[in-house]
C-alpha cells in the first residue's frame, strides 16, 4: 500500500547508457582510489549505468563510504532494461535495491563455493522491506565456474566479471537486478503455494505470519495438501491451528547450508519438535523431503516440502531407506487424495507468470540441495518478478 501514490520517475539519464568519464570514487582492478582534484574516470565502462543510478538518487556519497562488502553492480544493459520495464523507481525503492546488493564482507570469487551455496546478508535492513535480522540474505553459489546470485522468487544473476576492487570492497558486474524477497503472502502465491496461503488465511494467520521475523517455514506444496483429501479441510480451527504451526520454526532462519549432515533437532513455533535431515544434500523434515529449498521472503526463509507435518506423527525419514527416497511417507493416517480441487486454493490469487520459487515437483532437478539445480534461469529477470511482487502493483498504477 505504501507504493500506491508515488508519481514515476523517469530514468532517462541512465536509459541511453552514457559514459560517464569522471565522477565517484569507484576504480576498479587496483586503480587509483583517491585523486587529488576528488575526481576519478571509471576505469570499467559497464559500470557506467550503475554509477548514474548512484548519482541520481544521492546515494554515491554513502557509497564512497562504504568498507568491508561486495557490490554486485547491475550492468549497462540490466538496468537499462530495469529503466523500460515500467517499474516506477522510488527513492526509497532504489536505496532498498541497492541497500539489498551490497552484501556484508568482502566475497571475492575464490570465496564462493560449487557445491555448497553461502547466504551472505546484504545492507538491506530497513523493516519495510525485511524482518531479517542482520539484513536480509542472497544465495551465492558457483556453477560452471561462474558465480550465480539467487534473490526473491529464487530470480538469479550471475556475474560477468569479477574482483573490482574499490576502496569500500568488490565489485562484481552482473547481468541482472536482484528481486527483493516480498513478504510471506505474496511469496507463497507466487511459489505456487496457494494451499498453505488459503489455510492461512481461513485461520486469519495471514497478517501474523507476514510480521514475523526470523523465521523458517516448512510449506508443503499443493500436492501435500490435496494428498491428505478432506481431511484438514474439515479439521477444526484448533487443529488446523495446531498443525500449521508445526510447520513454522520461530526466531531461527535456517538456510539449507545452516543444516549440518545427519539430523538436526529444530522446535517449532507452538511446540513439538522437528526432525531435519540433511542426507548426501537431500534434506528432509521428519518424514516429508524438501522439494524446493531456500526460498527467501522477508521474514526469513521457505523449504517446499512435499508432505503436510503431523504433531501428532513425528516419525522421521528412514534415512538408510533410500529405495523410499522419490515418495516419502504420509504423516497422516486413513487419508484419501482428494479428486476435486486442492483444499483452501478457492478464491486465492493464482500465481502469474514462472519463476524458480513455482518447482513444487515432488521429484526432479528441484530437489537436490542447491537452488542452482532448479530449472535454470538466465539473469534477465521479468521485471513484473522484480521486487517479490511489488513490481507488479506498482506497474499496474
Ligand atoms: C563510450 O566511450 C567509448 C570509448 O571510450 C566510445 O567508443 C563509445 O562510443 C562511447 N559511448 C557513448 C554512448 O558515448
Ligand atoms: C572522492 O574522494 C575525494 C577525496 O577523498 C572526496 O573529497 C570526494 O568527495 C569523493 N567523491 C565522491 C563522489 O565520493
Ligand atoms: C583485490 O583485493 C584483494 C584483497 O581483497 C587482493 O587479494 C587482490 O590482489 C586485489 N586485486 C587487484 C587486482 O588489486
Ligand atoms: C582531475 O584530474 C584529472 C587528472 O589529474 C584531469 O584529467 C581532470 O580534468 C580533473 N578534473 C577536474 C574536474 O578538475
Ligand atoms: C568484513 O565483513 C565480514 C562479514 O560481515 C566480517 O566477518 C569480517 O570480520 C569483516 N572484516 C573486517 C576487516 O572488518
Ligand atoms: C567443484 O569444483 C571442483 C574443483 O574445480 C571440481 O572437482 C568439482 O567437480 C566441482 N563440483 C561441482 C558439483 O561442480
Ligand atoms: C516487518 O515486521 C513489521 C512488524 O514488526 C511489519 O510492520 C512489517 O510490515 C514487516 N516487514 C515486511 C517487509 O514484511
Ligand atoms: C550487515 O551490514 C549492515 C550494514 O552495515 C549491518 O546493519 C548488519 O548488521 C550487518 N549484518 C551482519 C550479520 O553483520
Ligand atoms: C553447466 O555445464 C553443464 C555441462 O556443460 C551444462 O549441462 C549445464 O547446463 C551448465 N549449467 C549452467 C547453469 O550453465
Ligand atoms: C500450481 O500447482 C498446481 C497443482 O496444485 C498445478 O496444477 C499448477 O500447474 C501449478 N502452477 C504453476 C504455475 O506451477
Ligand atoms: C504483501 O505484499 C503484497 C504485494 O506486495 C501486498 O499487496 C500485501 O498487502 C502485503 N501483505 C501484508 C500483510 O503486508
Ligand atoms: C585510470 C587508470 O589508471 N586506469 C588504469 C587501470 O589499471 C589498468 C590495468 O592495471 C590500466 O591499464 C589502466 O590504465
Amino acid at each position: 500500500m505504501r507504493f500506491q501514490n508515488i508519481a514515476p520517475l523517469a530514468l532517462a539519464a541512465f536509459a541511453s547508457a552514457q559514459n560517464t568519464t569522471e565522477g565517484g570514487n569507484i576504480t576498479t582492478g587496483g586503480n587509483i582510489t583517491t585523486s587529488t582534484n576528488g575526481t576519478v574516470p571509471l576505469a570499467n565502462q559497464q559500470l557506467n549505468s550503475f554509477w548514474t543510478l548512484l548519482q541520481q538518487f544521492n546515494l554515491l556519497n554513502s557509497f564512497s563510504s562504504l568498507s568491508n562488502v561486495t557490490v554486485l553492480a547491475p550492468s549497462n544493459n540490466a538496468l537499462a532494461a530495469l529503466n523500460s520495464s515500467g517499474v516506477a523507481l522510488t527513492s526509497e525503492l532504489v536505496q532498498a535495491l541497492i541497500s539489498y546488493h551490497t552484501l556484508n564482507g568482502t566475497i571475492l570469487a575464490s570465496n564462493i563455493n560449487n557445491v555448497t551455496s553461502a547466504f551472505p546478508h546484504t545492507h538491506l535492513t530497513n523493516p519495510a522491506f525485511s524482518n531479517v535480522t542482520g539484513g536480509q540474505v542472497v544465495e551465492a553459489i558457483l556453477v560452471n565456474q561462474t558465480a550465480y546470485f539467487f534473490s526473491g522468487l529464487k530470480n538469479n544473476v550471475s556475474a560477468t566479471e569479477v574482483n573490482l576492487n574499490f576502496t569500500g570492497g568488490v565489485i562484481h558486474i552482473v547481468d541482472g537486478t536482484l528481486t527483493i524477497p516480498g513478504n510471506l503472502t505474496s511469496t507463497l502465491t507466487n511459489s505456487n503455494l496457494t494451499a498453505l496461503a488459503g489455510a492461512a488465511t481461513a485461520l486469519n494467520l495471514t497478517s501474523t505470519l507476514s510480521n514475523l521475523h526470523d523465521v523458517t517455514i516448512f510449506a508443503p506444496n499443493n500436492d501435500a495438501f490435496q494428498a491428505v483429501g478432506d481431511a484438514l479441510a474439515n479439521a477444526s480451527t484448533t487443529e488446523l491451528t495446531s498443525v500449521l504451526g508445526y510447520h513454522v520454526v520461530n526466531n531461527s532462519v535456517l538456510y539449507s547450508a545452516d543444516i549440518p549432515e545427519g539430523e538436526t533437532v529444530v522446535p517449532a513455533f507452538l511446540g513439538g519438535n522437528i526432525t531435519v535431515q540433511n542426507i548426501n544434500g537431500s534434506y528432509y523434515v521428519n518424514s516429508a523431503k524438501v522439494v524446493n529449498p531456500d526460498i527467501l521472503f522477508s521474514g526469513g526463509v521457505i523449504h517446499v516440502i512435499d508432505r503436510l507435518l503431523n504433531p501428532n506423527n513425528t516419525v522421521a525419514h528412514n534415512a538408510t531407506d533410500t529405495a523410499s527416497s522419490s515418495t516419502t511417507s504420509q504423516a497422516f493416517a486413513g487419508v484419501t487424495t482428494r479428486a476435486s480441487n486442492v483444499p483452501f486454493t478457492s478464491g486465492q490469487a493464482t500465481p502469474t507468470s514462472g519463476n524458480n520459487a513455482q518447482s513444487s515437483a515432488t521429484t526432479g532437478a528441484a530437489a537436490t540441495s542447491t537452488g542452482a539445480a532448479n530449472a535454470f534461469q538466465s539473469g534477465a529477470v521479468g521485471a513484473m518478478a522484480l521486487f517479490g511482487g511489488i513490481g507488479a502493483l506498482v506497474a499496474n498504477l
